[in-house]
């Protein structure tokens, strides 16, 4: 009935939307598909362990009872022009995926910024935790000017997204942000193509070229028709053991897992991936066909494992850490050259040792993000007092605390992944940073949401909450 129609569900239209992705892509990498089925066996085989700590357990892998397990939890996009940016924050709203924090690659050499568009409330990610980590060029930061002219003459002349997703836009902005059933089957089909391979570049192999020669990630951006879907990550409750698999299997697996240290108390993301695949790629000819055989690697397939969400302090701790493991790496190995990776791993592990491993100190150190909930005991205690201290309740077990899953991406990660698969040699070596926060939410035509802010309120509703159950305040 037209009159009143019957709005989809944001979150709901986000799983359809992940499924129709995560089909796609397995039907487009097949080898994708095998990392999927090393993942799930995995998973599964430990579900049932119960050896795992039931916070690690949950900050792995969700609410069991609410969240599709199975369901992947990120993806990656790297976008040309802001005009690509701003339709891309209106196709994710439809999905309940929102700008989140900022991403500064120029610090690893890369021409980008980037966000992630992900859900923000505790209900909606809890429903489904799918988020896309979203780059853009900046080609202000391109030096040659011949190069830099190419790419944005590329860019000008594509265009990734079809009439009819472009109108069921529209019509999500009249509709205040809601499509009917109709219109999101309609919104899946066309969405998903914005995403797929287009085995038929947008450029002749002498363009492409040029740009690959001054940086590989300026080919992948402006040479093609869509803006393919470059990995999807699912996520694995041990990442130790997935690689393993993934190495048994014969991948070419990454170096070294991204992140922290394996840890008793695990916190941010651990995350990696199987190398890009050369794929067959039909180059256009000046004058017409017929058409040039060649090839490119951009797609790759990645799985991450997530641990609690740092506080300010608790990231500021990780970053020294990190930034004291690779100092020591470098002057270890010598000029120029790298650690191997299992003496990377011991070293960072030793420097980790100076960060807290156990959920308490954590907390009592302001250095992890948490969520309280009362106790059963809690509910059955009559409280004398009118007012408590947070880490009394919780030292008397009147309160519970669980630490946040982080949410969100790593940007050293993040540039050592886009490294790994583009062909360059070595780590990311140091550049001079650029940050410009405030021409990423000009192309995006909205602010950037704070994750800190997220994991705050998340924090302080639920003490709230808490204080309402148990009818006193708490500081
Ligand atoms: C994005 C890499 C970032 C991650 O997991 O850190 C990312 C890219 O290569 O485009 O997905
Ligand atoms: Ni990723």
């Amino acid at each position: 009935n037209p009159a009143n129609p019957v709005w989809v569900d944001r979150d709901a239209l986000r799983t359809d939307f992940t499924l129709a992705m995560s089909a796609m892509y397995k039907a487009e990498v097949p080898l994708y598909g095998d990392l999927v089925q090393i993942v799930s066996s995995i998973n599964g085989d430990l579900i049932h362990q119960s050896s795992l700590d039931p916070k690690v357990l949950s900050l792995r892998y969700g609410d069991a009872q609410s969240a599709r397990l199975d369901i992947e939890r990120h993806g990656a996009i790297r976008l040309g022009t802001p005009h690509e940016l701003s339709t891309i924050r209106r196709l994710f709203a439809l999905i309940g995926l929102y700008p989140v924090g900022y991403y500064d690659l120029s610090a690893a050499g890369l021409p980008m910024h980037a966000t992630c568009f992900r859900p923000r409330s505790e209900a909606s990610l809890l429903k489904n935790p799918f988020r896309v980590f979203t780059s853009v060029l900046r080609p202000e930061l391109l030096e040659n000017q011949e190069t830099k002219e190419l790419a944005l003459e590329l860019l000008s002349r594509r265009n990734i997204f079809s009439d009819q997703l472009m109108q069921l836009l529209d019509l999500g902005d009249v509709q205040s942000g809601r499509l009917t059933q109709e219109q999101s089957r309609e919104f899946i089909t066309e969405a998903i193509k914005t995403f797929g391979w287009q085995s038929t570049a947008a450029a002749t192999h002498n363009e492409y070229s040029h740009l690959r020669s001054e940086h590989p990630i300026l080919a992948d951006i402006a040479c093609f028709r869509s803006s393919h879907i470059n990995h999807l990550t699912p996520r694995t409750l041990d990442i130790n053991v997935a690689q393993d698999q993934m190495k048994a299997v014969g991948m070419q697996v990454k170096d070294r897992i991204e992140g922290p240290p394996a840890r008793a108390c695990p916190i941010l993301l651990r995350q990696t991936s199987f190398l890009a695949i050369e794929e067959p790629i039909k180059f256009i000819v000046e004058g017409g066909s017929p058409l040039l055989n060649g090839s490119h690697k951009a797609r790759f397939g990645e799985i991450e494992e997530r641990g609690a969400a740092v506080t300010p302090k608790g990231r500021r701790l990780y970053d020294e850490l990190l930034e004291n493991a690779m100092s020591q790496a470098r002057a270890m190995a010598g000029d120029g050259d790298d650690l191997s990776p299992e003496a990377m791993d011991e070293l960072v592990s030793r420097i980790f040792q100076a960060y807290p491993d156990d959920w308490d100190e954590l907390r009592r150190n302001g250095l992890i993000f948490c969520t309280y909930r009362c106790t059963a005991k809690g509910l059955n205690t009559k409280l004398a007092l009118s007012k408590y201290n947070l880490e009394i309740l919780v030292g008397s077990g009147i309160l519970e605390a669980q630490p946040i899953t982080y949410e969100d991406f790593l940007p050293l990660s993040a540039a050592g992944i886009f490294q790994s698969n583009l062909g360059s040699e070595g780590s990311p070596k140091e550049h001079v940073a650029r940050p410009d926060e405030k021409g990423m939410e000009e192309a995006l035509g909205a602010v950037l949401e704070d994750s800190d802010e997220l994991y705050t309120k998340m924090q302080n509703d639920s003490i709230n909450e808490c204080s309402s159950a148990l009818c006193v305040s708490i500081d």
